[in-house]
């Protein structure tokens, strides 16, 4: 598949150089204890992709979990609505320099799905993979964290295309590219495998409290 290049030159420059995306969306330097190293906020959240957007009806629409679990899962549309729903307000993070405060979350809270799954004593890493074919990877112990969730309402609504609806993950504790919209695959390894903007240079912690950008 074709990534657009030019966005991913720009982005990669930009997380080098602690620019924001636009100018025009800072509000002003505002002094806020929950706003971490290097980043300002905005209030029109910036919508950051490879140049593409998959479209996935709901009913095309699949969620597989497998790799080191004892109960590996494909869910349909109806199996994740079928889950007991989960909702929890967080920051965002955004290793190109914006923050957006409460941000209202609805899905599926990751600690949910893990109890489902069962990781194996062996399991330690996993890899997202997404329907643009992104990928990124976390360690377990950061996904099992109650805050950390698979997202389909934004502030009560149905999260749209562009911000990577039907369904994404959420780790608030992270830089948001360590959460992948569009989610399609999760897998569970023994071994850390690095996504999309880790092997290309992106810190694999990514840690906003850290200012820890780049690896
Ligand atoms: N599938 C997929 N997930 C992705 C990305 C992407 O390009 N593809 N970009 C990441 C990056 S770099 C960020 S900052 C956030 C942006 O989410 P937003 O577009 O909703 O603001 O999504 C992350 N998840
Ligand atoms: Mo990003």
């Amino acid at each position: 598949m074709e990534f657009n290049e030019k966005t991913i030159k720009a982005k990669e420059t930009m997380a080098r150089h602690r620019r924001g995306i636009s100018g025009r969306e800072v509000d002003e330097d505002i002094q806020d204890d929950r706003l971490p190293p290097g980043q300002h906020i905005v209030n029109t959240w910036p919508v950051l992709d490879l140049g593409f957007k998959p479209e996935i009806s709901l009913e095309d629409w699949r969620l597989t979990v497998d790799g080191l679990v004892d109960n590996p899962i494909t869910w349909t549309w109806e199996d994740f609505q079928a889950q007991p729903p989960f909702a929890s307000t967080s920051n965002f993070h955004c290793v190109t320099t914006w923050t957006q405060f409460d941000m209202a979350w609805e899905g599926v809270s990751f600690q949910h799905l893990l109890a489902l799954v069962r990781p194996k004593p062996s399991a330690r890493f996993l890899l997202f993979e997404a329907y643009d074919e992104y990928t990124t990877n976390l360690p377990l112990v950061a996904c099992d964290d109650d805050d950390v969730l698979l997202a389909y309402k934004w502030n009560g609504k149905p999260l749209s295309k562009d911000h990577g609806g039907p369904v994404r993950m959420i780790v608030p504790k992270r830089y948001g590219w360590k959460g992948a919209k569009w989610v399609k695959k999760i897998t569970f390894s023994e071994k850390d495998q690095k996504g999309f903007w880790e092997v290309r240079g992106y810190s694999n912690t990514a840690l906003p409290w850290d200012d820890d950008r780049h690896g």
